[in-house]
Formats: structure tokens, C-alpha cells, sequence
């Protein structure tokens, strides 16, 4: 597929953060992969092509210079995703910024002013006089290196990009720019908090395509264009500038469903899931109702808690009833916004235990283990209900990995067994899901996901109750229904959109060439 698209073009990849993770193991230098269906999917199509992928070091401002050089890494096949050694393997050029710079690029302007905005999150936003400049300087080296690869196609990943885009335009008139954008994108009214809406909507430009979740996302992304641009004409065919066409086109992101079924079914999911309840003495028979998220505000974590404390409140037959379990997983922690919600959680976390809690029930627990993601499918598998309530989240993959862990669901488990296949859900009724309608997810998961607005804290409480007491046979249906909406969009589909926008053969970018 990868070399029917791409051809002989040479392809590369741009991220913020590398796909692997360097360390050291009894003194010896170690790369690892992160688990996860993007990375293995990105490094999949980079390892075919035989091209470059360009990153900030390791993604920690300390690493070790001994192991992480700023220069290029070449990795054989082996050392890459899969398990075809016939592919040329790519290089690695990785980018070692300095410390301040980091600072004022990544948990300066990437964090504390785009996110919060493409997020409709007005309060958190922080400007520093130092961001911009610095967002422009890791823009301009991240495009150096880019350029320097001499590619033909250059595929930037999300939002600490913006304007290396049109610094390789520059360098580079001729090449085919791509950029998947992984967050919402604002309306007018909103993105114009942006002291810089201008100057980045420029950046952006530079691409021939931009990529987002929904069409909504898409269309407010025109809009600022229209608004915030004056010279670009945004027409039905594209939005025409300097130039050229770009186009703002949707394509939903998704996951690897086979494989994170098969994670669930592994002997490490089921042998997390025992020490997990060893250590804290879950009752079998006390259903499970799980949150899984990195802790940011925008993940709604601390609507979940309120709504769950106001459920014990409201229904107070309910106690004893089930647990909740949170999986959280710190980040940014160089910004103050971030540190505040992480002891927010735990704060109310600790609060619901000591109000509702009694000598033999413990209403909810917190697991900061760092999982692998067979352990984690472990966590998703034996979940009654999942909960996912961000306030805002342009996909969000915990919800569709959630689903692709209860396993597939044999409508029919008669004639299964009568064909001798094995049900994977024999020994389990599926989980039932409660949604945000925040989230890019609910577009393809809602109403077979229960879904809630997640600022609504009673009816948040009710959805939950209802999604507790939901029984077998509907819960059987709800899922159906939600895997083959998992399996449709999923991480190849997403893939192959991406691979005919790059190489301009899709719909969305003919009007390009
Ligand atoms: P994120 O904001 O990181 O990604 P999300 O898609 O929910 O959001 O999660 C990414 C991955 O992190 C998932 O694959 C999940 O397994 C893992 N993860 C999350 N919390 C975890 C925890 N506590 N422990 C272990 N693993 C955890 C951004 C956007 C999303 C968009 C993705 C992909 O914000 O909206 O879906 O990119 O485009």
C-alpha cells in the first residue's frame, strides 16, 4: 500500500517528540518503541519509504547527550516497528533544542497557549513574551532538518508545528506538505485569543493540506482563514494562497483493533488485572467503573470524580456497589495549571474514600503504574463501565481502545460454538461506555456509547447509574455496534487517507496539483 502511494518520493516525517524511547540497561545504551498505534503505524510507513523522521530528542529536556547525540540515527529494520526485514529502515535526525528553549516552545507556546485555545479552554491560556519567539526558533530548526533530508514529502504531526511548514515552503517550493493536526481546531470567535492567529494560520498555509479529525474542526479552520487572513481566498475547491491550493480535510483517527483485542486476551492483561486486585482488595463480584487518562484539564477527570460523589449522594443504595478505578498518568508537569489538576484529583480522589467509603468498601482507587499496553487492555477488559468525560479531545483513543478490548462479540454464540469458534467473550459480558459529547470520538460512537456533557454533573451521575445497571443482552448490542464502528475507522483507514493525501491523489488534494 505504502510503496503504491509514495512511489520512489522521498518521505519525512516531522514530530515533536521521536518515536523511541532511549535509555540505558546494565550500562549499555537502549532504544525502545513506545506502545501505541500511531507511532507503529508512522513508523511503519517511514520504514517502507526508507525515509527520515525528524524529532526533538527524547522528549526530556535531560536526556543524556552520551545516548541521544544531536545527529542522525540510522536504525536497520530491525530496530523499527515491525517484523518485515525486507524494508531499508530510516534514519532518525534528531534535534537536541536547549533547555530554555524547550521551555518557552513546548511548555510555553505549545502548551499554555495553543492547546488550551484549540481546546476552548480560555483561563488556562498564559502569555509570555517569551513564547512566540521561541515557538518561531524550534519551528525554524525543525524545518532545517526537515529540509536538509531533501524530501519530496514532508508529513508535520500536530500542533508544536505550526510554522515549519512555510519555513520549508520557503526552502523547498517544489515539495508535496502534509499536516495532521491532532487536537480541535476553534472557531473565529475563540481562536482570536491567539495573539498570533495571523502569523500561524501563515505557517500552516505553507502546507498543500491539513489534516483534522472532523469536518467540523476543518471547517472552523477555514473560517480563521477567512477571518484572520486577508489575502487567502477560501473557495469550495480550497483555500487559495500564494499561489497555491491548500486544502483542510477530515479524516478520523483510530486504532489498531486486532491488536489491542489481542493484548486483551494476553496472559500479561489477565496477570495485571490479578495483582491489581490483590493490592487492592477488589471484590470480584464489585463491578468496575474505570477512567483511563493522562491528567489534563481538558480530560474532565474532576467533573468524573464530582459526578460520582454526587451519585453516592444521590443514591445512597449505591454504596458499596462498585468501584472506581483511575488510571492517571502525570504530564506537563513543568506548568503550574497541570501540577494544580494532578493534586485536584487526588484531593478528591482521597475526599470520596473518606466521605463514602467504609471498613469494607473503598469507593475509588488510584494506579499510577507505568503499564505496558497489553497491561493496560488488562485494565479496559475487566472494566463494567469505562468512563471517558473530557470538557474537550479531538478524538480520544482510550474510548476506542476500551471498546476494542471487550473483544468481539458473537451475536450469535450458538452457532459459534456450533462452528467450534472460540467466543472471545465466553467468561465476560461487555463493558458498557459513557462518552463525553465533547470528544471527536462521539461522532462515530454515540448513541451506542451512552453520552454526556460532562458539565451537567446530576445527569453525568444519572448516565453513570444507568450504564451500571445496564443488562446483558443490551449491552451486547451497544457493543456490537460500537466495535464495527472502531473496526471501520480504524488506524489502517486513517492511514491509507494519509498516505493518498500525501502522495496528491486523493480528492482532497487534487486540487492541488
Ligand atoms: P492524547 O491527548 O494523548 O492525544 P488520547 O487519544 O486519549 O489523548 O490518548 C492517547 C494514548 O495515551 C492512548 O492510546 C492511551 O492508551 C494512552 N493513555 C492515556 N492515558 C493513559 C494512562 N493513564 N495510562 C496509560 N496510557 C494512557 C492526542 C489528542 C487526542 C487524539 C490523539 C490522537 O488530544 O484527542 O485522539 O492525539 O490523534
Amino acid at each position: 500500500m505504502i510503496d503504491d502511494a509514495l512511489g520512489d518520493r522521498s518521505l519525512v516525517v516531522v514530530s515533536n517528540r521521536e518515536p523511541y524511547v532511549h535509555g540505558y540497561a546494565d550500562g549499555e545504551p537502549t532504544v525502545e518503541r513506545p506502545a501505541g498505534g500511531l507511532v507503529t503505524a508512522l513508523d511503519g510507513v517511514v520504514a517502507e519509504t526508507g525515509g527520515t523522521w525528524v524529532a526533538w530528542g527524547s522528549g526530556d529536556a535531560d536526556f543524556d547527550p552520551a545516548v541521544a547525540p544531536d545527529g542522525e540515527v540510522e536504525l536497520p529494520p530491525e530496530s523499527t516497528a515491525q517484523d518485515d526485514d525486507d524494508r531499508p529502515g530510516y534514519t532518525l535526525a534528531r534535534l537536541d533544542l536547549p533547555r530554555r528553549l524547550v521551555e518557552n516552545y513546548y511548555y510555553g507556546y505549545s502548551n499554555q497557549v495553543l492547546w488550551p485555545i484549540c481546546h476552548l479552554e480560555a483561563d488556562p491560556v498564559t502569555v509570555d513574551p517569551e513564547f512566540w519567539p521561541a515557538y518561531r526558533e524550534a519551528n525554524r530548526r525543525f524545518a532545517e532538518r526537515a529540509v536538509d533530508a531533501d524530501p519530496d514529502l514532508v508529513w508535520f504531526q500536530d500542533y508544536h508545528l505550526g510554522l515549519a511548514p512555510k519555513y520549508v515552503r520557503e526552502a523547498r517550493p517544489d515539495a508535496r506538505l502534509v499536516q495532521f493536526w491532532h487536537v480541535p481546531w476553534p472557531t473565529p470567535d475563540f481562536f482570536e485569543i491567539c495573539p498570533q492567529a495571523t502569523e500561524l494560520l501563515r505557517g500552516l498555509l505553507g502546507n498543500d493540506a491539513v489534516g483534522f479529525h472532523l469536518e467540523r474542526y476543518a471547517a472552523n479552520f477555514r473560517d480563521c482563514v477567512a477571518r484572520f487572513v486577508p489575502e487567502a481566498e477560501v473557495t469550495d475547491s480550497g483555500i487559495r494562497y500564494d499561489g497555491r491550493t491548500v486544502a483542510a480535510y477530515a479524516s478520523p483517527i483510530g486504532i489498531d483493533t486486532e491488536r489491542v483485542a489481542a493484548n486483551a486476551r494476553s496472559d500479561a492483561a489477565a496477570h495485571y488485572w490479578d495483582r491489581i486486585t490483590d493490592r487492592y482488595d477488589l471484590d470480584p463480584d464489585r463491578p468496575v467503573v474505570l477512567g483511563v487518562d493522562r491528567l489534563d484539564y481538558t480530560k474532565g477527570v474532576v467533573e468524573r470524580l464530582d459526578a460520582l460523589s454526587h451519585l453516592l449522594e444521590t443514591n445512597p443504595e449505591l454504596a458499596g456497589e462498585f468501584t472506581y478505578v483511575q488510571k492517571g498518568t502525570r504530564t506537563r508537569e513543568g506548568i503550574p495549571a497541570y501540577r494544580r489538576y494532578y493534586d485536584a484529583v487526588r484531593d478528591r480522589i482521597a475526599e470520596l474514600d473518606r466521605v463514602h467509603g467504609t471498613d469494607d468498601w473503598t469507593p475509588a482507587v488510584y494506579i499510577e503504574d507505568d503499564v505496558d499496553d497489553r497491561e493496560l487492555a488488562g485494565l479496559y477488559r475487566n472494566a463494567d463501565v469505562a468512563v471517558v468525560s473530557s470538557r474537550r479531545d479531538g478524538m480520544n483513543l482510550v474510548a476506542k481502545e476500551f471498546v476494542a478490548a471487550q473483544g468481539r462479540p458473537f451475536p450469535n454464540a450458538g452457532l459459534a460454538q456450533a462452528k467450534g469458534l472460540e467466543s472471545p467473550n465466553r467468561d465476560r459480558v461487555p463493558g458498557a461506555l459513557v462518552l463525553s459529547r465533547f470528544v471527536g470520538a462521539a461522532e462515530s460512537l454515540c448513541p451506542a456509547a451512552l453520552p454526556v456533557n460532562p458539565y451537567d454533573v446530576s445527569t453525568f451521575a444519572e448516565t453513570i447509574r444507568t450504564a451500571l445497571g445496564m443488562g446483558e443482552p443490551e449491552r451486547h448490542d451497544r457493543m456490537e455496534s460500537l466495535q464495527a464502528s472502531v473496526r471501520e475507522e480504524d488506524i489502517d483507514a486513517w492511514l491509507a487517507t494519509q498516505l493518498d493525501v500525501l502522495a496528491g491523489a486523493s480528492q482532497v488534494a487534487a486540487a492541488d496539483d
